[in-house]
């Protein structure tokens, strides 16, 4: 009696909070939680890739016999993918933001020394314009107050990473204009001395400064955080909570794992904290996230390093920051600065969706797997060699269709000596541009020679993070046309960057999912032209 009177007593309580609780809008029925509508959008320069399945592989001929690809049917969903691979501007975009963040954090931070010598804060006309936003307390919201006197930092550096900046203010770069000493000096650090400027050009930047550090947890996957801990999970109760051993399971349907001593009716849980505590934090998520530090400027030196022999003086030099080769696809970056890039356009976007309040988050953007790469590659034509079908890399007006090294030595038969504009020649049949040539992409998938033999077939991927391999695809300026194969894999060290490596993107489609065999070719057409957020 004893119990049902306490079961009543809580329901009624949940009740009586329930009529404050939307109960007057609900009127009872269930009606779902409030939630911002959704639509997807089609992201600025990016085209939807209806899903599917497809055979992926070696249809075709396997020349060198690398036998790395056999073929299999492989499904993947619908997905955006930039239409072009990442240009130098879209890069400097990244660059530019992060120089500019580390910048004013500097400058704020020196603000806050004069601010707390004495200075005045409404004497602002030179470095204190720059002050963190929260320096000037009086507008601040509630949380914002609270976290500032509260929040513990383990580092100084957390703990400026945590203040707001001042993005309100433009930086000012011409020497001439600088507005006092203190700005000046700040400034004026993030430039090599003099004499380490190999250029002509008057200023350098100190690049190895501009560093974008992102998280990065492995939830999933086969040493994620998931797995490891299933896995745990299974041998304990194999080996230790057994009847053998004298424990007796007794979760409750729906519940947490528990077990019960017989000997002594003691129980125990096997919550999060358990397995944290009893692997000495091995499995604790903590251990799952890792902060990478990534510096964000390609390494122009890739130029003359790929080819010693050779004189390539003006594209070091020139290629990532001339006006010339602003559309030109970005290359001397790693695997892991095209993953701090995809991380940081996520960002990007969510702030802004943030500002705007009524706009949903919207899902990350990543590299895309190698078979999300290939099927996009493929166009929607069944079993091609090329993008553009094939078997040839010539169309019936004798010209090239890609970018890449027709003939020994002769690189540029083609018309193109080394890179082309991202958007030249003709796109395949998703609207994607030299998926095949100009320069190889990085994919988020590392180099396995038998990966195809142990995949699943529904959006497969082998991530192994332990493996520096990362697979590239689709060839590039200075390869022979085997690599510009849809089906052909090839790889690079994560950490070496190329003058022939760039990548491209994706996001995910949330919704119901579309497949090129259901969607006619009209709805995709409508998808694509749908407009972006901006033109
Ligand atoms: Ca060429
Ligand atoms: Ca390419």
């Amino acid at each position: 009696m004893k119990k049902f009177l306490k079961i009543t007593f809580i329901v009624l309580l949940a009740f009586s909070c329930g009529s404050n609780g939307g109960l007057k809008k609900s009127k009872g029925e269930l009606v779902g939680a409030k939630a911002k509508k959704y639509y997807p959008e089609k992201p600025f320069g990016m085209v939807l890739v209806p899903g599917g399945s497809f055979i992926m592989g070696k249809s075709d001929d396997d020349l060198p016999a690398i036998k790395d690809a056999p073929t299999k049917t492989v499904t993947v969903r619908s997905f955006y993918m930039d239409e072009t691979e990442i240009t130098n501007s879209e890069y400097r975009q990244f660059v530019n933001w992060v120089r500019d963040s580390v910048i004013r954090t500097k400058l704020a931070i020196r603000a806050e020394d004069l601010i707390t010598n004495g200075v005045s804060l409404e004497d602002n006309d030179g470095i204190l314009k720059y002050s963190f936003i929260d320096s000037d307390t009086t507008d601040l919201s509630v949380y914002d107050k609270w976290k500032l006197e509260n929040e513990f930092y383990e580092t100084d550096e957390d703990y400026y990473a945590s203040r707001k900046l001042n993005w309100r203010e433009d930086l000012i770069f011409d020497r001439d204009d600088y507005p006092d000493k203190d700005y000046l000096e700040v400034f004026e650090s993030f430039y090599l001395p003099k004499e380490k400027v190999f250029n002509e050009v008057e200023k350098s930047w100190d690049v190895k400064k501009f560093i974008y550090k992102h998280k990065f947890s492995n939830i999933s996957g086969s040493e994620g955080y998931i797995y490891m801990k299933n896995k745990y999970k299974m041998e304990q109760i194999r080996d230790v909570f057994n009847e053998e051993q004298g424990w007796k399971e007794i979760t409750q349907p729906g519940g947490v794992t528990t077990f019960k001593n017989v000997d002594n009716d003691s129980t125990f849980v096997m919550d999060d904290d358990w397995f944290a505590s009893t692997t000495e934090g091995t499995l604790s998520r903590e251990n799952f996230a890792r902060e990478v530090p990534v510096l964000v400027y390609p390494d122009t030196t890739v130029w003359e390093l790929d080819f010693k022999h050779s004189e390539n003086q003006p594209m070091h030099y020139n290629y990532f920051s001339h006006d010339a080769y602003s559309d030109y696809p970005v290359v001397g970056v790693t695997f892991h600065q095209a993953e701090a890039f995809c991380n940081w356009r996520t960002f990007t976007k969510n702030s802004y969706q943030k500002s705007k309040k009524k706009k949903s988050r919207v899902p990350n953007f990543r590299l895309p797997t190698e078979a999300e790469w290939e099927y996009a590659a493929r166009g929607g034509l069944q079993s091609a060699m090329y993008p553009w079908g094939g078997p040839y890399t010539k169309n019936d007006r004798g010209c090239f269709m890609a970018n890449f090294k027709p003939m020994r030595g002769d690189y540029a038969v083609d018309q193109a000596l080394y890179t082309v504009e991202a958007d030249a020649y003709d796109p395949n049949g998703y609207n994607l541009y030299n998926m095949s040539g100009n320069v190889a992409e990085w994919v988020d998938s590392s180099y396995e020679p038998e990966a195809y033999e142990f995949t699943i077939t529904m959006n497969p991927n082998i991530n192994n993070p332990k493996n520096n391999k990362k697979v590239i695809r689709g060839g590039s300026w200075k390869d022979v046309k085997y690599f510009l194969q849809v089906s052909s894999r090839d790889y690079e060290y994560a950490d070496q960057a190329r003058s022939y490596i760039g990548f491209r993107t994706v996001h995910d489609y949330l919704g119901a999912d579309m497949t090129a065999n259901a969607m006619t070719n009209s709805a995709i057409r409508k998808q694509n032209n749908r407009r972006s957020s901006i033109k």
